[in-house]
């Protein structure tokens, strides 16, 4: 059995709803912010941060992205991962990647504006730059959303990834305005019922 250490609102939510969407058993281990950092746990997740997976065979792999995209490929029937040789494999993977790189990244960026400057009174500043960058970043993403989907009809782990990442945004409902398309893409991922269900659990309804 799958072992997923989580908590509300954090980045276990793409696992926990890929997980969700393919019917996949597992066991949630909620940490508390800031609480998770014995010895074992640190052992299998030096950063220290959540998520972290551990798989039936007693290993363990961290980063969100990566997770949820394994755990997709475990049912390829599912479509919920573009496969080899599927068409829209090469952008899903880029858009994919883009959003953990950069998306993810400047979220983390502003929210944990005081590990990203030497000096105590850079952190405002950082701060700053990466709320104007989020906006140039979600710009991008939302001019590619085919609608409601990012691929169209074809829903995958993208949407859940971006959906997730977009609840972070400091006004999501504001986002939402301003681009309507990522707006349609978060209703329609969370109309889902087991995703939906999922993005309640996590709080990411709530501000
Ligand atoms: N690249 C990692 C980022 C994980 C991450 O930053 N998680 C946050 C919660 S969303 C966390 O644990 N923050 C606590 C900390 O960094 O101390 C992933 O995608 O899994």
């Amino acid at each position: 059995m799958y072992k997923l250490y989580w908590r509300e609102r954090s980045g276990a939510f793409a696992p926990a709803a890929v997980m969700a969407e393919l019917d996949i058993s597992y066991e949630g281990i909620h940490v508390a912010e800031g609480g998770e950092k014995t010895t074992e746990f640190l052992a299998l997740n030096p950063m220290a941060q959540v998520p972290l997976l551990i798989l039936p065979d007693g290993s363990s792999m961290t980063e969100s992205g990566a997770m949820a995209l394994y755990l997709a490929e475990t049912k390829p029937e599912s479509g919920l991962a573009p496969l080899p040789g599927d068409p829209i494999r090469p952008q899903f993977l880029g858009w994919l990647s883009f959003a953990q790189v950069n998306i993810y990244e400047t979220v983390l960026r502003y929210f944990y504006n005081d590990r990203y400057t030497s000096e105590a009174s850079g952190a405002a500043g950082v701060r700053q730059a990466a709320a104007e960058r989020l906006e140039r970043l979600w710009d991008m993403t939302a001019e590619k959303i085919q609608g409601p989907f990012f691929f169209g009809a074809r829903f995958t782990v993208l949407d859940i990834y971006l959906a997730m990442l977009s609840a972070w945004h400091i006004d999501p409902p504001a986002l939402y305005k301003r681009l309507p398309k990522l707006g349609a893409l978060v209703e329609a991922t969370v109309s889902r019922p087991a995703a939906g269900k999922v993005w309640r659990d996590y709080n990411l309804d709530k501000r």
